[in-house]
């Protein structure tokens, strides 16, 4: 991970439903990656991106029965993804859509240049195919012999039978085994790399890469009866939207290879096994990283497009209840990145009533208001030593050493347990030092050093809180009397530009006010 410009990714969603928790899910924890480490390398040196996989006979049907236009159906929703991801706080440098030109043109430039090295030919294919996942499927892994094997879908597949391009996946399996086992992190976690390993070992197939007669899609150069299929057209998005091959090679020079491609376990294969066997055709470096995180649940079923009636609520409706940052932080907090997460607005409430409420937004408050109380607002310099002091100070040094390994390993949730521990740690040095007690006792200088050390620990948690909650922490901070917003902060300002005697903060305003109202059912 030597390389300049850190390169994170979601999927490319499919626009045919409004985004909901679940696809949030990918998308917050790639601008928390895209905020984090844009403290750590300058703006200029992160490139995070996102958009939409607009093609195919599944959004064709949807457009269909809606008795409109496949681009007049999918603008429609587009929209609404990027107003989404707008009140959510994202930070994408740029969406990519496959149905812009920049993208088409590049996608046939790529196809042909497999075709010239020989990695593509024209065969027959007959074969199954399941619509709703765009998937071609042995006869041996369908599910009583005619179903889809994905366990969240199970639809009848289609028998197909017609002229189609291939890609010689086949002459792939002993260098992507060799690679996966030379580079360890390159799947995460380890138990779904050791999924892929099997998978590789029961032998791959060459993959049928296009589709006849189906309109709405990328027409293969120089054969204009075939579309693109809709999964190498897609992946090629990582690609198409940084300049490859020829709209902007110096772009994609300092970009590609990505840091890290982030999905659910569900679109693996396509990541693992698809994706680096074309870039190892295409004589391209392979991506650092695909981590493949679990899938949020509801009662044990899969929040999904189909389902988000009687599972997950409409996602806007939910950023007006609860606000984006609330959502982030639940999101990030209550699972283990990589595995299956129980999705309940209880529990979201719960969380942001004590831990952002309470044990955060009560300590900046507080500390605020002592600050105007007892120090007519401005920040002291640190005078006597309080016998908690030297625990504090400890912690407020180690616990942004190890937040940062956590959250430069993706592990989202240790990296907030480890921020936590400052939090419940300068809420116990209040009551351990009570400065209203000192200032009872004239004790100035130790109370000085108590609000001093408050007011520097606070600065460094909301300095960590940052990639979580962008919109909170840029509040606080500005009530610690800041004027520069986060974004221009750098990672290491947390050692080196402690907070100033001197400064005049402003007076505390909730930032996290409670929820009170039991969830709409
Ligand atoms: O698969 N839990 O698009 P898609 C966690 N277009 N993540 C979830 C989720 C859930 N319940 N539901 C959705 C596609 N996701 C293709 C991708 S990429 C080259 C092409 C997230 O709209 C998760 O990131 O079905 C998953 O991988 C993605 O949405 C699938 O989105």
């Amino acid at each position: 991970m030597s390389r300049e410009c850190f390169y994170v990714t979601t999927p490319i969603y499919y626009p045919n439903n409004v985004p909901h928790v679940g696809t949030a899910y990918t998308t917050i924890a790639a601008d928390c990656t895209a905020r984090f480490q844009r403290m750590l390398r300058g703006k200029d040196n992160v490139f995070f991106l996102t958009g939409t996989d607009e093609h195919g006979q599944k959004i064709e049907q949807a457009a269909r029965e809606k008795g409109q236009e496949p681009k007049q159906y999918v603008d429609k929703i587009v929209a609404a993804f990027q107003e989404v991801w707008a009140s959510l706080n994202i930070s994408n440098n740029d969406f990519i859509r496959t149905t812009e030109e920049r993208h088409e043109s590049a996608l046939q430039k790529i196809f042909q240049e497999l075709l010239s090295r020989g990695q593509i030919y024209k065969s027959e294919y007959e074969g199954l195919y399941c619509i709703q996942c765009e998937t071609f499927w042995l006869p041996s892994q369908l599910v009583d012999g005619s179903r889809c094997p994905n366990s969240e879908c199970n639809r009848e597949v289609q028998l197909l039978k017609e002229e189609g391009y291939f890609f010689k996946l086949s002459d792939y399996s002993e260098r992507l085994l060799k690679y996966i086992e030379e580079y360890p992190y390159f799947i995460r976690p380890e138990s779904r790399k050791n999924e892929v390993v099997s998978f590789i070992k029961q032998g791959l197939q060459d993959l049928c890469i296009t589709r006849k007669k189906l309109e709405w899609g990328v027409r293969v150069p120089g054969d204009p009866e075939f579309t693109i299929y809709v999964w190498l057209d897609a992946l090629c998005n990582y690609l198409t939207s940084i300049g490859y091959p020829e709209r902007d090679p110096e772009l994609f020079k300092k970009i590609w290879p990505a840091n890290v491609h982030l999905l659910a376990k569900d679109i693996l294969r396509f990541h693992a096994i698809i994706w680096p066997a074309m870039l190892m055709a295409l004589e391209l470096p392979l991506p650092d990283c695909v981590f493949a995180h679990g899938w949020l649940v509801m009662g044990g079923y899969k929040v999904s497009k189909s389902n988000l009636k009687g599972g997950a609520r409409n996602l806007r409706e939910m950023i007006e209840e609860y606000g984006a940052d609330s959502i982030r932080y639940f999101l990030l907090r209550e699972g283990t990145f990589g595995q299956d997460m129980e999705f309940s607005e209880e529990a979201l409430i719960r969380r942001h009533n004590s831990e952002l409420g309470n044990d955060l937004g009560n300590l900046l408050n507080r500390t605020l208001a002592m600050l105007h109380k007892y120090c007519g607002g401005i920040v002291p310099e640190a005078g006597d030593k309080n016998e908690p002091d030297d625990e504090l100070l400890e912690m407020m040094k180690t616990v942004p050493e190890k937040f940062k390994i956590r959250l430069e390993n993706l592990e989202f949730r240790l990296a907030l347990e480890t921020l936590w521990d400052l939090v419940v740690q300068l809420n116990q040095y209040v009551e351990r030092t009570a400065p209203w007690q000192l200032k009872k006792e004239g004790a100035a200088g130790k109370l000085n050093t108590a609000l001093y050390n408050l007011l520097e620990g606070i600065r460094r948690v909301v300095i960590m809180a940052y990639p979580f909650m962008p919109g909170s922490a840029n509040r606080m901070f500005r009530q610690l009397g800041y004027e520069t917003p986060l974004e221009d902060i750098r990672w290491d300002e947390i050692y080196n530009n402690f907070m100033k005697p001197g400064t005049k903060p402003g007076k505390g305003e909730p930032v996290f006010p409670k929820i009170e109202a039991e969830p709409a059912v």
